[in-house]
């Protein structure tokens, strides 16, 4: 297929194509969050192993006021990868109290999330207004969009699933739309013992094994595939070398998978894999230095107890 025809391809084809025909097949971690896998990820939120959630809620919690002091009054927030926007609510708890109403501008690809974000935020909060955006990261002009001053949150480690220059071109592309002391504050997890990391990807429950399954169900949905869901394990590993947590899909045995939007019969040896995630962990000491060559200067990091997760105040300063 040429890369016209590749272009030509509507949704997730592209995308889905180009994965599967490399020689070590992967997928993007963005095509996990369609309906049914945003309402997994919510599930994995809750998970006993998976401690990034609750974790980074109890650093917004004991810290969100000296947070909503710091970025001055009359802000409004934007958000990259809001989700349900659940622990958003933590900072809008305490700016709701320092001025009369926030403009609230989530960004997600998840319709279905950030659906549930507006309906469960206007029945709680009288004075948020929410104006979601469904989109990609590629276009960040929406931050530019209101007036400054403005915070743009990226929390729950989201940005430890892109590649380390990713990142760091995330960041400028952010700060390119933002004004000398907008802020931004940035959620990573922090390297830690492997048994937790591993556990915290490889749930008793198999909900994680699901979310990571549901690409494969995706397709099957989205594109005519037929995947069988039970011919593929999810396998999470600790990859110490570059410090990220990774998961794929290996088939289980030599199999043939047809995906008829594609045009496309797949062959997979047993013990193949696709490549679904990485999760890439942090100390803070590269945290910092990611966000200011992102082009942010660091006012405060902030860490629990465990420093098992950092949330971490930039500014944007004049150049
Ligand atoms: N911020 C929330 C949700 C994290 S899950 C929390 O901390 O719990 C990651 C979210 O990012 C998902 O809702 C997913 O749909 C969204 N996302 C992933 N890749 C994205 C991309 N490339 N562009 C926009 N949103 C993306
Ligand atoms: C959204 N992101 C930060 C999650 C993570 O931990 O990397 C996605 C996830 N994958 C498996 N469990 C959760």
């Amino acid at each position: 297929m040429t890369t016209l025809e590749q272009r030509c391809l509507s949704g997730i084809a592209a995308e889905v194509l180009e994965g599967l025909s490399r020689p070590h097949r992967a997928l993007p971690p963005k095509l996990f969050y369609d309906e049914e896998g945003s309402a997994l990820f919510e599930q994995i939120t809750c998970l006993p192993e998976y401690y990034p959630t609750r974790t980074e809620a109890a650093i917004l919690t004991a810290n969100a006021d000296e947070i909503c002091s710091r970025i001055g009054r009359d802000v409004s927030v934007s958000e990259l990868g809001a989700g349900t926007a659940t622990k958003t609510r933590i900072l809008l708890n305490s700016l709701v109290r320092l001025q009369p109403s926030v403009d609230y501008f989530p960004l997600d690809v998840s319709h279905a999330a950030l659906q549930l974000a507006k309906n469960e935020l206007n029945a709680d909060f009288e004075t948020v207004n929410v104006y979601p955006h469904v989109g990609d990261f590629e276009d960040l002009s929406f931050l530019g969009a209101h007036a400054s001053p403005r915070l743009v949150l990226y929390i729950g480690s989201s940005i430890g699933n892109l590649e380390q220059s990713d990142a760091i071109g995330l960041l400028k592309s952010v700060a390119h739309h933002l004004s000398p002391g907008d802020h931004l504050l940035l959620g990573v997890d922090l390297v830690k013992d492997r048994d937790v990391l591993v556990a915290a990807y490889d749930d008793q429950a198999g909900i994680t094994a699901a979310f990571n399954k549901n690409l494969l169900s995706r397709i099957n949905r989205e594109l005519g595939g037929n995947f069988d869901t039970d011919a593929f394990q999810h396998v999470a590993l600790w990859n110490e070398s570059v410090a990220r947590v990774e998961m794929h899909l290996e088939s289980t045995q030599a199999q043939q998978v047809r995906i008829d939007a594609l045009d496309q019969t797949l062959t997979f040896c047993r013990g193949e894999r696709i490549h679904t995630e990485n999760s890439y962990k942090y100390t803070v000491g590269r945290l910092e230095n990611m966000m200011r060559s992102g082009g942010f200067e660091v006012e405060h990091t902030w860490t629990d107890p465990q420093s098992w997760f950092a949330v971490s105040l930039g500014v944007i300063t004049e150049s």
